[in-house]
């Protein structure tokens, strides 16, 4: 059974472990509180799951595990912000609801990668 073979589960893009934290809610500003995250880009959401020891990359179908919390990338907002963190290669996410992400990796190469892929999932759902 492929993952698509019922035509209507969305197409899972990428996934890996990021370091997460929210900025915001809503517009309000929130206290940074830094925690590794196993992201996944699965049709027009990211999704974040908590333990990514437990998780394998099925983890994101219903059913399968729990997630953390779930973006809309509909309208969604990203940008590079190294000068809102110490830390290096740090992107803020922000979604239409206000509620903002900084999302860093150690390793240039992947989260380059991580931008280009959530930034071409931005841009298609704006050409629909
Ligand atoms: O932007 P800030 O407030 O300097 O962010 C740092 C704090 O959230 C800090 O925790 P405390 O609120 O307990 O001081 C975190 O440990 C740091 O990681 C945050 O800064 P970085 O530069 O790592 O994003």
């Amino acid at each position: 059974n492929s993952p698509d073979s019922d035509g209507c589960t969305p197409e899972l893009e990428k996934a890996g472990l990021l370091n997460k934290t929210k900025i915001a809610e809503g517009g309000r500003k929130l206290r940074k509180n830094w925690s590794p995250s196993w992201v996944v880009l699965v049709g027009n959401s990211l999704v974040f799951f908590k333990d990514p020891k437990s998780q394998t990359l099925s983890s994101w179908k219903p059913g399968n595990s729990r997630p953390e919390s779930s973006v809309d990338l509909r309208g969604a907002q990203l940008h590079w912000a190294n000068e809102l963190s110490s830390k290096k290669n740090v992107f803020k996410l922000r979604t239409v609801t206000g509620n903002e992400f900084l999302l860093q990796s150690e390793t240039d190469s992947l989260i380059k990668e991580w931008y280009k892929t959530i930034q071409s999932v931005i841009d298609r759902l704006e050409r629909e």
